[in-house]
């Protein structure tokens, strides 16, 4: 179950992404970047803040960010848990000068059936 997708980064050099976006279900997502200005090809660090529409933690989420350019070029890091909670970090490397839109998805699997 997709319980928030939205836009949490668009860059112009390759991917400076620190923003504030409301998601789906009204989560709210605050997303940062290390280093704060990413360059082509080098590594980036991205931490996500995920509370839910109550203002707690969201945990226990599947959190990916997909990224893509226009020219059909493509990225994705799947984020992990911090062990603080509804913070999930993960890499991502962008290859390209340019823009790149950042999203985030995030998921909670279902809970078993009783
Ligand atoms: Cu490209």
């Amino acid at each position: 179950m997709v319980v928030a997708s939205g836009l949490v980064g668009a860059t112009a050099s390759p991917a400076g992404a620190a923003s504030v976006k409301e998601g789906r279900d009204g989560l709210e997502i605050q997303g940062s970047t290390r280093p704060d200005q990413p360059r082509e090809g080098k590594w980036v660090t991205y931490a996500v803040h995920i509370q839910d529409a109550s203002g707690a933690p969201l945990a226990g989420a599947m959190v990916r960010l997909p990224g893509g350019m226009a020219d059909g070029m493509a990225a994705r890091a799947d984020l992990r848990p911090t062990g603080v909670a509804g913070i999930y970090s993960g890499r991502l490397l962008l290859t390209m000068r340019g823009r790149w839109d950042i999203r985030l998805t995030s998921a909670i699997p279902a809970a078993p059936a009783r």
